[in-house]
């Protein structure tokens, strides 16, 4: 219309022409109509047209022509064929690029292809680490220009790493006995009996039910699901379960869901989840099991969002929300929580090339280290917000255990360069030898447990995986030091193989004491139960690995044939309420550590040194094993 306005001292050019009134009209209504057609024509172009793209915005372009990619704002000029990632920005490119409009999977791909890109990616100079919403993200420092990224996505070398291992995983078969082999089968036979009866009355929940036939789903893992499948995966591996092993790999490549919303232990989610998960990615390079591993790992990380970095206990992982267990002490962490994930975080670094899970155990560790402690001892109560004590208990069984124990496979993992480490070890253990460890007036060595100063003389049944850490620390240490801690090791997993043999049933019970006359024995009746749990055989595998006495062979066989008799029921094993009785009433409940641990442990104990090395691995604390970083790659016969 704007050439048909009437320029100043000129007459309209209609008019200009002679036309009168009704024929001015239908000249206006000719030209009009003239128009339409010619603007609805550019549609009728390819999208290759440069005419077209002269009259026509880009995002008219791309919506006319694709719905699907309706946000990109592409220069592509190809957008009938943009039904997935935009040419532009690159794979690379950090999620904040995305349109808020974008579709979900537009911006879900957008944040796969930013985990997976290296550290280079995330600490471009002139960036910072930011984490928001359980997602880590590289943001340009305030000023900067946002980087470009020009390399290519982080890619974790498995085949490198692989033949970087000194010994085949499942070990070369060599030179074992008739009777060894023999009970190494009947051990597997019984990892095969509680996976098939989960997996016909449980699968997809977290435990099995064996007595009512039924799963369980609890609240430990905030609605995560599959525990047991999770906690099975490498044991099925390492025993050569290879159909079950494809059960539970199809469940959780169809199955496992991540987007959950409940509140979890962080402790429980990273031993038996990330470190399930990790454990099983190493073993066999399947893809699946490493993104599960980092995208839950990501879940994890706003617990740590406090005013000293050591997270909180528990945390909803869908809103990333934490907080600490109400049953501790004035909102403290725990210590063998928040010091039970160095392992496994230090892995999550490695294979997404994302230094932020390093980050966050590292603070963790210089907090501890700076932090007084009371006789050098640890106490299990740490204040998240002000990084002081908050409860002056010391115990290496429950609340306390597996930081000591993670403490010493750090330095391991690190092919022996986490100095750091190992003196906090080294520390912790002379402290606890001073302090701690006791003879009873029947000779055991026992750990006992330690309350503002006073004693409690009670050992734990989770204490009992001292025995194996002790041990695996003195192969490491070198003179009088080393005899001393493998005697202490070899006095601590008898004393706990007494607490064993003094049952009726043969099984230990949860604590046992040294007071009032007993000797390795429960005393209270809600400490006499046996919930199938691994630290004793645990201990035997370390010891037999380490010293080759039979007796750890003998020890581990009569776990083997109590667990038959008092825990074997129709449907799977379950633990029992007292261990005292050779009638015991069951509980109706096979923990998924059962598959993890105690029977991997057992299976071991069975094998030669070669399955699963200890010169190639450390075990979790749920007996995932974890490659330790062998800095050559003096490679080894391979599988
Ligand atoms: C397991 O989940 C782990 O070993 C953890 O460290 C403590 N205890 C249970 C088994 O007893």
């Amino acid at each position: 219309m704007v050439l048909l306005r009437k320029l100043p001292g000129m007459p309209g050019w209609p008019a200009a022409l002679g036309l009168r009134l009704p024929q001015k009209f239908l000249f206006l209504l000719f030209l009009s109509g003239l128009l339409t057609l010619c603007f609805g024509a550019l549609f009728l172009l390819p999208d290759s047209s440069r005419f077209k793209r002269l009259f026509l915005p880009r995002r008219a372009t791309a919506s006319a022509s694709s719905s699907s990619s309706a946000s990109s704002s592409s220069a592509s000029s190809s957008s009938t064929r943009d039904t997935d990632l935009p040419r532009s920005p690159p794979a690379a490119a950090e999620p904040r690029h995305a349109s808020p409009a974008a579709p979900r999977r537009l911006r879900e791909k957008l944040r796969t292809a930013a985990r997976m890109a290296g550290p280079a990616a995330r600490t471009a100079p002139g960036s910072r680490q930011q984490v928001q919403g359980g997602e880590s993200r590289a943001q340009p420092a305030s000023g900067a220009p946002p980087a470009r990224e020009t390399r290519a996505p982080f890619r974790f070398d498995y085949e490198r790493f692989r033949r970087s291992l000194r010994h085949p995983v499942r070990g070369g078969r060599s030179g074992e006995d008739p009777e060894t082999r023999a009970r190494r089968m009947k051990i597997k036979e019984m990892m095969k009996f509680a996976w098939d009866n989960y997996k016909q009355y449980a699968l997809g929940k977290n435990e099995l039910r064996p007595l009512t036939k039924n799963g369980h789903i609890g609240n430990m893992f905030g609605g995560l699901r599959g525990a047991t499948v999770i906690d099975a995966l490498d044991t099925l591996y390492i025993m050569e379960l290879e159909e079950e092993f494809q059960e539970a790999k199809q469940w959780v490549e169809k199955s496992f869901d991540l987007n959950v919303n409940g509140e979890a232990s962080l402790f429980e989610v990273n031993i038996r989840y990330i470190g399930g998960l990790l454990a099983t990615y190493y073993l066999t390079g399947e893809e699946v099991f490493k993104s599960k591993a980092l995208e839950l790992g990501e879940k994890l990380l706003p617990a740590f969002n406090t005013p000293t970095g050591i997270p909180r206990g528990v945390i909803n992982l869908g809103s990333g929300m934490s907080w600490s267990w109400g049953w501790a002490s004035a909102g403290s962490s725990i210590l063998a929580e928040f010091g039970t994930l160095h392992l496994e975080f230090l892995h999550l670094s490695q294979l997404s090339g994302n230094p932020v899970f390093a980050e966050k155990v590292m603070n963790i560790r210089k907090v501890l280290s700076r932090v007084e402690k009371p006789q050098g001892l640890y106490p299990n109560f740490l204040s998240p917000v002000t990084g002081s004590w908050v409860q002056h208990h010391v115990s290496i069984g429950g609340l306390g255990d597996s930081f000591y124990e993670y403490l010493i496979k750090s330095w391991l993992m690190s092919d022996k360069k986490d100095s750091e480490a190992k003196k906090m070890y080294d520390d912790a253990l002379e402290a606890i030898e001073k302090h701690l460890v006791k003879k009873s007036a029947g000779g055991l060595t026992y750990i006992a447990e330690w309350r503002g100063g006073i004693l409690d003389h009670k050992m734990g049944h989770l204490a009992c995986f001292s025995g194996g850490m002790i041990a695996l620390g003195a192969e490491h240490s070198t003179g009088e030091r080393r005899q001393r801690h493998m005697e202490l090791a070899a006095e601590i997993t008898s004393t706990c193989h007494e607490s064993y043999t003094r049952s009726d049933t043969k099984l230990g019970p949860e604590a046992f004491r040294f007071d009032a006359g007993s000797e390795a024995t429960a005393t209270r009746l809600s400490e006499r139960y046996y919930i199938l749990r691994p630290e004793v055989v645990e201990s035997y595998m370390y010891l037999w690995r380490l010293t080759h006495q039979p007796k750890y062979r003998h020890w581990g066989w009569e776990v083997v044939q109590a667990l038959e008799k008092h825990c074997r029921v129709e449907a799977g094993f379950s633990g029992i309420r007292d261990v005292y009785t050779t009638t015991p009433t069951h509980d109706n409940m096979q923990q998924s550590f059962f598959l993890a641990e105690t029977l991997k442990y057992l299976y071991l104990l069975f094998c030669e040194d070669d399955v699963l090395s200890l010169e190639d691995w450390v075990f979790n604390t749920e007996a995932h094993p974890l490659p330790i970083n062998h800095t050559d790659l003096r490679a080894a016969g391979q599988p």
